[in-house]
């Protein structure tokens, strides 16, 4: 039995953890609290990858606070790491620090842990408990969860449409079809992702930009294009500031040229095994995993929206809804085919569901079988 006191602390670790929500990556956002005799004494977050864990962000704080932190309590959103790699393994900071009981909210899911951190932390005679307030820790870690799972990213899909499902008028036209309230949070889910992907028909269409403006980060996600035959102009701006990553299907023959103008405006252009002269979907994701993307942002258009539900990689949509109806010769949300049985339908559960200024924000989640 956890106490209210676990909850309300675990709770506290929580918040921490998202204060590293647009930071930590690859890493997972991870929060840690110290506590003694009811006391809280030291609190920390994970730092951007290669500096401070949690758990010593915590130990510091309680230490500069001149607190020695022996018989503390720490509570953890993720098992401490047990393994060194850019920094030491926090299940040994830990037991050095002389730290009685941790409290964790999940396992490390990363096989390089998995377990290990808190068998170190057994091991030492420290009382262990994992699983107060999991779920919430796992939501948290998405995208970081399911890469050291299946090696690929989670896939968020983000669109804006009317009440009547339409993202643009026929001819294309779809500027500020939501509020500026339902913009800069759809930055927010930009920011946090590690990645942010579009294909060729929306940078010939909307010569989008793709980074975070909205909100003030201190890190820009990667921006991907998928253009099967290299047929965006180099003079896109995507390519701005030099660091997109354009996955094609052929970057030898003819493409070659195109390829070559591309790498000149600082891109890197990636070319992967095609599928019917496209770049095969699932491949991207395995490449994009390899990278140590957590969670993918895609914004396109219908036809690769379509393309990507269709393969069954969309893991959560993300719908900005306004409360204005374009009319069925609007343009929709998704390019599928059309279906002879109410039985072949994509079926989704809403996730959550808020208002966001004059518009709703959809999560909604396929639905099994
Ligand atoms: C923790 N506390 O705050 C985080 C952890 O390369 P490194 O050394 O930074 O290790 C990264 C791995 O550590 C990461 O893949 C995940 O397994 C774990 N993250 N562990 O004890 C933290 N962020
Ligand atoms: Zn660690």
């Amino acid at each position: 039995m956890y106490s209210n006191d676990d909850f309300a602390l675990m709770t506290r670790a929580l918040a921490l953890a998202e204060r590293g929500m647009y930071t930590t990556t690859p890493n997972p956002r991870v929060g840690c609290v110290l506590v003694r005799d009811g006391r809280v004494i030291g609190e920390g977050f994970t730092q951007p990858a290669g500096s401070d864990h949690a758990e010593v962000r915590a130990l510091k704080d309680a230490r500069a606070r001149g607190i020695d932190v022996r018989g503390a309590s720490a509570y953890v959103t993720l098992e401490p790491c047990s393994h060194v790699g850019r920094t030491p393994a926090c299940a040994h900071t830990l037991v050095q620090a002389g730290i009685a009981r941790v409290v964790a909210a999940m396992e490390d899911p990363n096989p390089r842990v998995s377990g290990r951190g808190l068998e170190i932390l057994r091991a030492a005679g420290i009382e262990v408990r994992c699983g107060l307030l999991e779920s919430a820790a796992r939501e948290l870690n998405i995208g970081f969860v399911k890469r050291m799972i299946q090696g690929r990213p989670w896939v968020r899909l983000k669109v804006a449409a009317s009440l009547d499902g339409r993202t643009a008028l026929a001819n294309g036209r779809s500027q500020w079809l939501t509020g500026p309230e339902a913009r800069r949070d759809g930055h927010r889910w930009r920011a946090r992702a590690c990645a942010v992907l579009t294909g060729v028909g929306t940078v010939r269409a909307d010569d989008p930009q793709l980074t975070v403006r909205a909100i003030e980060t201190p890190r820009q996600p990667q921006r991907v294009l998928l253009d099967s035959k290299l047929a965006a102009s180099p003079e896109a701006k995507i390519f701005d500031d030099g660091a997109a990553l354009v996955i094609c299907a052929s970057d030898d023959g003819d493409a070659a040229p195109r390829a070559a103008r591309l790498r000149e405006r600082g891109a890197e252009v990636v070319a992967l095994p095609d599928a019917d002269g496209r770049v095969d979907l699932a491949a991207a994701l395995d490449l994009l995993g390899a990278r140590e993307i957590n969670e993918l942002h895609l914004e396109a258009g219908y036809k690769l929206n379509g393309a990507w539900l269709r393969a069954g990689l969309v893991d959560e949509l993300l719908v900005y809804m306004a409360p204005s109806l374009l009319g069925n010769h609007a343009l929709g949300m998704f390019g599928l085919p059309a279906l002879d049985t109410l039985d072949a339908r994509i079926k989704l559960h809403f996730h959550a569901v808020e208002a966001v200024g004059s518009d709703l924000r959809l999560l909604l989640r396929p639905t099994d079988g």
